[in-house]
């Protein structure tokens, strides 16, 4: 099934493909090279090896005005303007999620998100967004404003497997990241509920996490902490595109107030307070921190 727009599946297209040559391409660059992400976090050859590939096929797509990065400062221009070209839109990926789960063989993920904007920009400028999981088998989910969906990617092929996903009522899986001697007093609080209802489930990768309140129903979380109140995760590479995707599939997100799609951006690469899942337990949430 192919995105109606045809920058946004030729994008799609290009992650979709893109992400099978970054998965071949782990074996061998599990090391940690002696530079930083812009938010400080130590990089791994893999991440700047995703991005690079991820910026070279992207940036070259027709209709792709901005190329943004976890890993890069500034966007790169790629010429015409999001915020004036209807047809032009700015990407914001986050290459390899979770990359820290390389040295222990476990769950990783692409991220994206497609702006009809310059980023940095609130997530309702969103017109479509998605992920890719290195799990046992290569999946990606994408949603439009029409729906979400989906694939298995195989030799660069992308299969439906699921149409229209939507979170499922019952809630069954939660995970919630940062240090509990760190979680503010409300959160603990908030999560010693959630701890007597659902099932632990927390990879070290967001995308996993959030694949499995996809597939089962619940909520993941990284709040903002005591030793960092605005949190960790960043609101244009993984904030606004997951928090579209689950809203899209009948969820919530939140940063423990309002939509994180609500959120109006100082700067690229901020981190916010994110949390997405169920609907009831996000609204559960902002009524414990309110
Ligand atoms: P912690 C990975 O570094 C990441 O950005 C998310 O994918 C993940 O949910 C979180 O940070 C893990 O953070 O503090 O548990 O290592």
């Amino acid at each position: 099934m192919t995105v109606s727009d045809p920058v946004v599946e030729n994008a799609v297209a290009t992650v979709s493909r893109t992400a099978t040559e970054i998965r071949q391409g782990l074996v061998g660059r599990r090391g940690t090279v002696d530079e930083e992400n812009p938010t400080g976090d130590t990089q791994v050859e893999a991440d700047v090896w995703a991005d690079d590939l991820l910026a070279d096929r992207l940036s070259s797509i027709d209709g792709v005005g901005q190329y943004a990065s976890e890993e890069r400062p500034e966007p790169m221009d790629c010429g015409g303007d999001p915020a004036t070209e209807s047809d032009t839109y700015a990407i914001a990926v986050d290459p390899l999620d979770g990359s820290s789960n390389l040295r222990s063989n476990n769950s990783m993920g692409t991220i994206f998100g497609i702006y009809d904007a310059r980023v940095p920009a609130r997530g309702e400028t969103i017109v479509a967004a998605g992920y890719v999981l290195y799990g046992p088998i290569t999946t990606m989910v994408v949603a439009t404003d029409e729906t979400v969906t989906e694939y298995e990617l195989t030799g660069g092929e992308r299969t439906v497997v699921r149409r229209d996903v939507t979170l499922p009522d019952d809630p069954v899986v939660y995970g919630f990241g940062g240090r509990v001697p760190d979680w503010p007093d409300e959160f603990r609080e908030y999560a010693r509920t959630i701890e007597d209802e659902l099932k632990l489930r927390y990879s070290g990768a967001m995308i996993g996490d959030v694949n499995q309140v996809l597939t089962y129903g619940g909520i993941f979380g990284y709040p903002g902490l005591e030793s960092r109140p605005e949190g960790k995760l960043r609101l244009q590479f993984e904030g606004n595109p997951i928090g579209y995707v689950v809203e899209q599939a009948g969820g919530r997100s939140s940063n423990g107030e309002t939509s994180l799609l609500s959120v109006d951006p100082d700067e690229l690469h901020e981190r916010t307070p994110l949390h997405v899942g169920s609907a009831a337990l996000i609204d559960r949430l902002e009524s414990t921190l309110g």
